[in-house]
Formats: structure tokens, C-alpha cells, sequence
């Protein structure tokens, strides 16, 4: 049962927080009073529609389509199954799409800048807890290319009468995948904006697969047919560069579902003056993510001479009285920190570049696309004036 909306079909809630907030250690958020670090407290929104506020008490999870039996789940139910736990970063696949913009060529889609992107503590049952309890029913042969689809019906979206997305069911059947009917968000009961009472968390996916609200979940041959599975959130070929054009590719590209290795520059800020420490240094710092479920990052280094020569940053997996012991950090972001020698000028940049534990590394420019997804060109601070 919705017992309230808030915002609207044609103007959602969608914001991120400022960059340094997001990387800084123990900085007050202006808007929450939150404390990001390690943790994100205060992380981006990106809706599609309205935010339904849901009774908890009534809501269900239905579980139909190539199951032997079909499943109907109360909050209650799910708190029932085994409860697993994960830190992964969460990111819309536009983040960084202005850089792409700037960078590149214009290109469709809200101006997100580096910040549409939270590591957060989610935990709930496993998607394959669930989807054992109904036991699969898709014959050996047809395994490799069935999907899981979720869907959201509580309000329509901006493209669609609800909200879906889909993914491939040999990932949501991994153990290792962590992928979670989350219940909990940072130990405490998900927010009305994160998809209370429940929703899915997708480890290295993009953010658009992690469905909130959850409502339904479908194991089918194809994939969901939700404008956001089938016209959007894919990485369109670089001749596309029109809606029209657009139309006739859509069906042939693939969802985008893992998100590639990626890092940026959080601090300075691009465009600020820093003041060098006596020994001619200043001090850099940033996130990094790992490449879908290839993490976690094992490396990221810094350059001050437009990418000739490298500086290794030190990776702050956790912070003190943050309690990620013995939890897998393989989805996490790794924040990292760096003092670099620099000398005094103005217009320098500092580049940044993160390798993960497969060995995928940022190259310095990602292909552009028209709908600026999934862009991971170096991070970047330009234009600063160094003191
Ligand atoms: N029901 C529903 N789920 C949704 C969306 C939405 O609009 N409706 N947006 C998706 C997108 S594109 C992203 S990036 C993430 C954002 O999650 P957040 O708002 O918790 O940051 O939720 C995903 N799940
Ligand atoms: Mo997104």
C-alpha cells in the first residue's frame, strides 16, 4: 500500500552530493548533518518518478515466471531467510556524464558530475536464496541466456507506466555475486528514497539494475521490458549521435550491466588555488572503483605532468571506529590519498588513474556515446592555480 508520493513524474528527486563531502574524512553534510567517509551517509538520488512511501507491514514480493513455485514474501519472510551483508560502491551509470560533455561532445542526459556514486553497508537476503525457495525451472540448455527481471509498479516513470531492469540469472545464481534483496541500508531500515521497504543491490552492476520498491521478480528468456532495460542505459556505438539514429540500435546493443574501473580526483577542486606545503607538496585525494565484479582496486596513482610520470596514492580501505572487519571489500570504492611535489603556476591538472585486481586500467579517454554512460577517462582536477 503507497501511503504518500513525494515528487512527481515530471520533476524527480535526483541530486548528488559535492565531491569533496563524498572523499573528504568526516565532513559534515550542509543538507543531513550526515558524516560521509568510508561510508556513505548522505549518498546520491536518482529516480525516474515520484518516491512512493510504502507500508511495510503490507508490502509484498511476488516471484513468478519460470519457477516451480510461485512466491509471495512479506518484509517478514525475507527478514526470515539467512541474512547477508555487503559493502559495495552504488553508482547511476551516468556519473561523470558532464565530463564526458565537456570533454567529448554534448551529449543526452541530466549533467551528473562525480558524485552520482555511494558505498554503503546493504544488507538482506541473497537474490539466490529467493530464487532457490522457488526453485528455478529453466531447462540446462536455455540457462546461460535466461534473466531475472524486477520490476517497481507503485508509480509510473517518466518513460513508462513502471519501473524494471533486468539481469543476466547465471549472476544472480552466483553466491559470489552478493546480489541482495537489501533491507537495510548502514544497519538501519532503507530511507523512502533508497527503495523502502525493499530493494535490489547489484554489486559492479550499474545502479539502474538496483531496483527500488520492489514489487516483482521474474525469471524470463528475455530480458525486462522496461524502457530503462531496452532504450536506455546502454553504450551506444560513437556514429550514434541522434535520438533518431538511436532507435534503429537500441535493440542491438547490449544492456550495459557491469561498470568499468574508474577513479577521480576529489580534492582540490578543480578551478581552486592551493597552497603547497613547505615542501613543495600538496595533498590529492579521491575514490576509485573497481571494474564490475573484477575488484577490488589494488592500485591507484596520481599525475601532475599530464600522465608522463606517476605517483602512487596509498588506498584507505576503512577508516578507525568504522567496523568493515571481515566484511569482503571486493565491491567496494577505495578511497585514496596522495601528497604530490608540484611547482607553483597556474592552469595545472592532476590526473588520476586506478587499476583493479584483474588488471583493468583507466585509460585516459573512454569512447564518447550519446547517452554519456559509463564514462571513466582519467580523473581529473584542471585549472588549478598552485601557491
Ligand atoms: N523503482 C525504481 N528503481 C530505481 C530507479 C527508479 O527510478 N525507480 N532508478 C535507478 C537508477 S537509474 C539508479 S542510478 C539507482 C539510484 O539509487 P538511489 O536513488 O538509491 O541512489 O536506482 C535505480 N533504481
Ligand atoms: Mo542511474
Amino acid at each position: 500500500m503507497v501511503q504518500k508520493l513525494e515528487y512527481s513524474v515530471e520533476e524527480p528527486l535526483n541530486r548528488e552530493p559535492e565531491l569533496e563531502k563524498l572523499v573528504e574524512r568526516f565532513i559534515r553534510s550542509h543538507n543531513t548533518n550526515a558524516v560521509n567517509s568510508f561510508i556513505t551517509k548522505d549518498g546520491y538520488d536518482r529516480n525516474h518518478g515520484p518516491i512512493p512511501h510504502i507500508d511495510a507491514n503490507t508490502h509484498k514480493v511476488s516471484v513468478t515466471g519460470l519457477v516451480n513455485n510461485e512466491l509471495s514474501l512479506s518484509i517478514a519472510d525475507l527478514q526470515a531467510l539467512p541474512q547477508h551483508t555487503v559493502i559495495c560502491a552504488l553508482q547511476c551509470a551516468g556519473n561523470r556524464r558532464h565530463t564526458m560533455r565537456t570533454k567529448l561532445k554534448e551529449v543526452s542526459g541530466i549533467d551528473w558530475f562525480d558524485g552520482a556514486v555511494m558505498n554503503c553497508k546493504w544488507t538482506g537476503p541473497l537474490l539466490k536464496d529467493v530464487l532457490e525457495k522457488a526453485g528455478v525451472k529453466v531447462e540446462e540448455n536455455k540457462l546461460s541466456e535466461a534473466h531475472v527481471a524486477f520490476s517497481c509498479y507503485q508509480t509510473p516513470t517518466q518513460e513508462d507506466e513502471f519501473y524494471g531492469a533486468s539481469i543476466p540469472l547465471s549472476r544472480a545464481m552466483d553466491r559470489e555475486s552478493s546480489i541482495l534483496l537489501a533491507l537495510q541500508m548502514n544497519d538501519k531500515p532503507l530511507p523512502p528514497n533508497h527503495g523502502a521497504p525493499v530493494r535490489v543491490v547489484t554489486p559492479g552492476i550499474a545502479g539502474a539494475r538496483s531496483v527500488k520498491w520492489l514489487d516483482s521478480i521474474s525469471v524470463q528468456l528475455t530480458e525486462s521490458k522496461s524502457h530503462y532495460q531496452q532504450h536506455d542505459y546502454k553504450v551506444l556505438p560513437p556514429e550514434v549521435d541522434s535520438k533518431e539514429k538511436a532507435e534503429g540500435y537500441w535493440g542491438k546493443v547490449d544492456a550495459l550491466q557491469d561498470m568499468p574501473v574508474n577513479s577521480v580526483v576529489g580534492i582540490p577542486k578543480s578551478g581552486s588555488t592551493v597552497q603547497r606545503d613547505t615542501d613543495g607538496t600538496i595533498e590529492v585525494k579521491g575514490y576509485a572503483l573497481p571494474s564490475g565484479a573484477d575488484g577490488p582496486i589494488v592500485k591507484v596513482e596520481v599525475s601532475v605532468d599530464g600522465g608522463a610520470t606517476w605517483t602512487e596514492a596509498e588506498l584507505i580501505k576503512a577508516y578507525e571506529g568504522e567496523d568493515t572487519k571481515d566484511v569482503e571489500l571486493k565491491w567496494a570504492w577505495a578511497l585514496w590519498k596522495v601528497r604530490v611535489k608540484v611547482e607553483k603556476g597556474k592552469d595545472i591538472a592532476i590526473y588520476s588513474r586506478a587499476t583493479d585486481k584483474s588488471g583493468n586500467v583507466q585509460e585516459k579517454c573512454p569512447k564518447w556515446n550519446f547517452r554519456g554512460v559509463a564514462y571513466n577517462g582519467y580523473g581529473e582536477a584542471s585549472g588549478l592555480e598552485i601557491v
